[in-house]
């Protein structure tokens, strides 16, 4: 199933007359404050977001597992689907590949294919937190920290293997989550498994190639409930600040206890230019998998707010962070809740970039929180729809993607092509 630019067009010549006059009602009340319409419709146009490989299917949770049908079942088609993803919104024209789940076994026909739906290669992601089939050592207790320096080795090694898919690939950074850490108290001495996951990290870090970075995630629990090994930003920076400068902190929204303030977390990160990339997701008590925005949207907005002011200009965003969406959808269809996510990003970059940030700037300089709040609200209270659809549609993408996906029985064809029993690699 492939989306051709004949059905974008006529979706959007059926769209026009909705879309053009809600659209000169906001430009105009945008050009009357000075906000450069023509730029900010650039810049929303020109921001991408990658798609995970391991989300395209259903994802579960330990209880169990609802098949959504049409699932890709090898890597080529799930290319195919975040081709059809990036064909109806032009935003999501990357793919960040899991290794193992998605070994791709002839890199140049993989590249050729993902360059015919438009799509580049974004970060690779290793996975030390299972243990595959004929695989020598077992990782129960820890990879990277592991007492054991045969595992660990091991562990090195795996990375080493993927940062290799990557360069075939084009690929320019490795992501390294850690599912290290104990269940019990006193199972596991915190410096030593601190040390050993540094230790190892160099020697990854050793084999990073001159352009590449490695992005290193945390996670406060899950799998391990007592300690993680890198459970907070702050092991994260450290460990980044020993590796060097192509060492990076990576942001996972769901990562964080309930009510961290990330957006302070973000701040101090693009301060000290040790901010790499970022995982879109949401998070109403532990989990780190709802649809992007549909629970703290204000505090995407902040985000947004801090990731625009701490950078010079918008291309610095686009190119110095890594930006990701990892999700896993349990009982909505996959590629429904990803437009819907990527939405929900742009929407808050958007309003992020209508923040009057000299007033901003002058209340907190006279220490006003009322005109603070005020200005962040005038923002944030924007409906930028109207400003969201005309960069797709000058982008070539559908004036509203969702609308199309459904009506073009996207997933119905899919299930005709692939079956309902196919299974995609993942979580
Ligand atoms: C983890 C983490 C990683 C992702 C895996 C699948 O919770 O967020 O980024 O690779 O899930
Ligand atoms: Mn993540
Ligand atoms: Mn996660």
């Amino acid at each position: 199933m492939k989306i051709d630019q004949q059905q974008i067009e006529d979706h959007n010549r059926n769209y026009t007359q909705r879309h053009e006059h809600r659209f000169e009602s906001l430009a105009d009340q945008l050009v009357k404050q000075d906000h450069p319409v023509e730029e900010l419709i650039d810049h929303l146009a020109a921001f991408q977001v990658a798609i995970p490989s391991w989300a395209l299917g259903a994802g579960g949770t330990r209880f169990g597992r609802f098949p959504i049908g049409g699932e890709p079942g090898n890597l080529e088609e799930k290319i195919a689907d975040v081709g059809i993803l990036h064909a109806l919104n032009r935003s999501s024209g990357a793919i960040s590949l899991h290794i193992p789940w998605d070994i791709p076994e002839d890199s140049a026909a993989v590249r050729e294919l993902a360059e015919q739906h438009d799509l580049v290669f974004d970060a690779v992601n290793s996975n030390t937190f299972q243990d595959q089939e004929g695989q020598e050592h077992s990782y129960k207790f820890g990879s990277l920290c592991h007492t054991d320096q045969a595992v660990r080795q091991q562990a090195i090694d795996h990375n080493i293997e993927v940062i290799g898919y990557g360069k075939q690939l084009g690929s320019k950074a490795l992501t390294v989550w850690l599912a290290d850490g104990s269940n019990f108290p006193g199972q596991q001495n915190f410096q030593k498994a601190l040390s050993n996951t540094q230790a190892s990290l160099e020697q990854i870090y050793a084999a990073l190639p001159a352009d590449w970075e490695i992005l290193i995630e945390y996670k406060p629990y899950e799998p391990n409930f007592y300690s993680m090994v890198i459970p907070d930003w702050g092991t994260s920076f450290l460990l980044a600040n020993k590796l060097g400068d192509r060492a990076q902190t990576l942001v996972d929204l769901g990562h964080h206890l309930p009510n961290t303030n990330i957006e302070q977390i973000v701040a101090t990160l693009l301060m000290e230019d040790k901010l790499g990339g970022f995982h879109f997701n949401d998070s109403k008590y532990g989990d780190d998998d709802l649809t992007t925005g549909t629970i703290k949207p204000y505090q995407l907005f902040l985000i947004f707010n801090e990731l625009v002011q701490g950078t010079e200009n918008p291309a610095d965003l686009r190119q110095n962070i890594a930006w990701m969406i990892d999700a896993s959808h349990n009982v909505k269809d996959p590629l429904e809740d990803l437009l819907q996510s990527v939405e929900a990003i742009n929407q808050a970059y958007a309003k992020a970039m209508l923040v009057d940030r000299e007033l901003l700037e002058e209340a907190r300089n006279s220490n006003d929180p009322v005109l603070a709040q005020e200005t962040l609200q005038d923002a944030c209270q924007t409906d930028v729809r109207p400003l969201l659809r005309e960069a797709r549609i000058r982008n070539k993408a559908a004036a509203d993607p969702l609308q199309l996906y459904r009506q073009l029985e996207v997933r119905n064809k899919l299930v005709e092509e692939r079956g309902s029993e196919t299974r995609a690699t993942g979580l």
